[in-house]
């Protein structure tokens, strides 16, 4: 769980890291956005130095957090790089999140500084200054709001804070399969050293051995787009083609001066279902990773067939950063569909049965973790996070698996009720008590079935009380003002009631099979 290996002396702040490895000329351009903006890296260094003595100027005690919604923008990346190397914590949120999910985490997390959209500062700063939150800026996704007002009066010189690799540098909410969201609370050191191994087993590329470009389209707001993206290009000092959104006509032709694309598996059926994707287009493109939902074969056989490359699939968590990948490297191994690769150098993965025995190779449990990426605990949860830890420092993934006499783990499954749609995760107990309050409900189930764009989607299956009528789209449209889109079940049946097993409990799984042709029928 913690990394103390380095010297204390050695500045182990994650910023420092990124920093040294900048180009040397700095006025090269670091970031190219989507609507024709060019940052250099000089442009990185001193922006993110302001802002960062903004921070400083706020006397925020140590460890406060920095929590942020709001649309992605390089701004919001140099809010989080000024976080970092202010020492302060970043906190980043879905911009999906609703009122009341957001009402959790402010509560939750406490946070000294919340940082929202012009759109939301009403209501954000009202239950933020509720709270105890001392301060609300807000910024756009166009450069303006009061953050880069405020930092604009700012000095562009700042010594990065001296950091322990212990030190936490990010909380990332995720939710649970039963209860609230738990903060999992990441170190410069977990950042750090996945960022550093990555590096080498991707074998990216410095300016003398040719650079690499990344196309950056993922959220920023979670592990994939924030560090696996974000932490590779500037560890690397490569430049990033910068995108707003996901466009699948944008990618193509982004690939033909790129070098590298993450995304997760919708990204690439996205891709696959348009035109101008080809091996002309991909033909300069050295890495395609996938991560974050599992890959169909189909998926990474036909990316092959159309454009030559073959993709690199890795297995991540919030908790964890990633764990395992699949070789860049031939000498490492070949790249295998439908596994997400070999653990990573100084990462330790098993698997092991209910009772904490390993099981024999290619047998199937439950897969653990332990090594330098593996999270500090959840914030404010010290019962929550042991329970997540086996006596030996094993961190229990929740997720269901088998490892090969190779080495290569393959993900079968997941112990944990979770949904994965689009590569976000949606909990359905979450789900399932926000209908339960509705009126006229007497119970719910909320299952994920297969659905060829998000791979996996929810469909509520609803049971009503005696003598009352539901209507499943008005649960729909409930739901929608509540929670954040992504969760929201694609279906919702009224039905009689659900299925039990001997102990009462609702047949999960039977449901699964049962409702698995909504979206696919013949
Ligand atoms: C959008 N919708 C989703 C959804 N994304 N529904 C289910 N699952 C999703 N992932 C909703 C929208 O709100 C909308 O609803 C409808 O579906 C159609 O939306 P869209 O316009 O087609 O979606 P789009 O905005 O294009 O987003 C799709 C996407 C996005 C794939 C680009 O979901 C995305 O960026 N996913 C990446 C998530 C990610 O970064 N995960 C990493 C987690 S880190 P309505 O009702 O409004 O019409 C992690 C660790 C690791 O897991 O290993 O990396
Ligand atoms: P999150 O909590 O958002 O970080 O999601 C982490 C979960 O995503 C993991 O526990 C896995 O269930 C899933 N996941 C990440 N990468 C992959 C992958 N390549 N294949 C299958 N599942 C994955």
């Amino acid at each position: 769980m913690t990394v103390s290996n380095l010297h204390p002396s050695i500045n182990s702040n994650l910023y420092a890291a990124l920093r040294a490895a900048f180009p040397a000329d700095l006025d090269g351009v670091a970031v190219e956005t989507d609507n024709g903006l060019f940052y250099s890296w000089r442009d990185l260094e001193r922006a993110s130095a302001m802002l960062a003595n903004l921070l400083g100027s706020l006397e925020l005690p140590t460890g406060a957090r920095i929590a942020v919604q709001v649309d992605k923008s390089v701004e919001a990346m140099l809010l989080y790089l000024a976080t970092l190397r202010a020492g302060y914590v970043f906190l980043p949120l879905n911009t999906a999140y609703q009122r009341a999910e957001i009402e959790y985490f402010i509560d939750n997390a406490q946070p000294s500084v919340v940082v929202c959209t012009t759109r939301n500062f009403g209501w954000v700063s009202k239950l933020s200054f509720t709270a105890g939150t001392g301060h609300v800026f807000t910024l756009d996704d166009d450069r303006s709001g009061s953050l880069l007002q405020r930092a604009a009066h700012c000095s562009d010189q700042h010594a990065v804070v001296h950091s322990q690799p212990d030190d936490l540098g990010v909380i990332i909410y995720t939710s649970g399969t039963t209860g609230r969201s738990k903060g999992a609370m990441l170190t410069h050191g977990n950042m750090l050293s996945n960022a550093q191994v990555l590096k080498d087993y991707w074998g990216w590329r410095n300016a003398e051995q040719g650079g690499d470009v990344l196309i950056h389209a993922l959220p920023i707001f979670h592990v994939h787009g924030l560090f696996v993206a974000i932490h590779g290009a500037l560890l690397n000092g490569s430049k990033m083609l910068w995108l707003s959104h996901f466009d699948p006509k944008l990618v193509p032709q982004a690939m033909r001066r790129a070098t590298v694309f993450m995304g997760v598996p919708t990204m690439y059926v996205r891709l696959l279902a348009e035109p101008s994707l080809n091996r002309e287009a991909a033909q300069g493109m050295r890495l395609f990773v996938s991560g974050s939902a599992p890959m169909l074969i189909d998926t990474f056989d036909a990316w092959r067939a159309r454009t030559g490359h073959t993709i690199l699939e890795r297995y991540g968590m919030s908790e964890t950063v990633m764990l395992t990948s699949n070789p860049y490297f031939a000498v490492h191994g070949e790249r295998r569909g439908g596994t997400v690769g070999l653990p990573l150098p100084g990462v330790s993965v098993r698997v092991c049965d209910d009772a904490g025995a390993s099981v024999p190779v290619g047998s199937i449990g439950g897969i653990e973790v332990k090594g330098p990426n593996v999270f500090k605990g959840y914030w404010r949860m010290p019962e929550k996070t042991s329970e997540e830890f086996t006596a030996d420092g094993y961190f229990r993934t929740g997720d269901v698996g088998k490892i090969d006499a190779q080495g290569y783990v393959t993900i079968v499954g997941r112990s944990k009720d979770l949904i994965i749609s689009g590569g976000y995760n949606v909990y359905p107990a979450e789900i399932e008590a926000c209908i339960n309050e509705m009126p006229g409900v007497a119970e719910s189930a909320v299952v994920g079935v297969p659905q060829a764009d998000f791979g996996e989607v929810g469909v509520a299956l609803v049971v009503a009380k005696p003598g009352c009528d539901l209507n499943p789209l008005v649960i729909i449209a409930a739901l929608k003002s509540t929670l954040a889109n992504f969760k929201i079940p694609k279906q919702c049946f009224v039905v009689d009631d659900l299925p039990r097993n001997a102990m009462g409990k609702v047949q999960k799984g039977l449901l699964r099979e049962q409702y698995s042709q909504t979206f696919h029928g013949p």
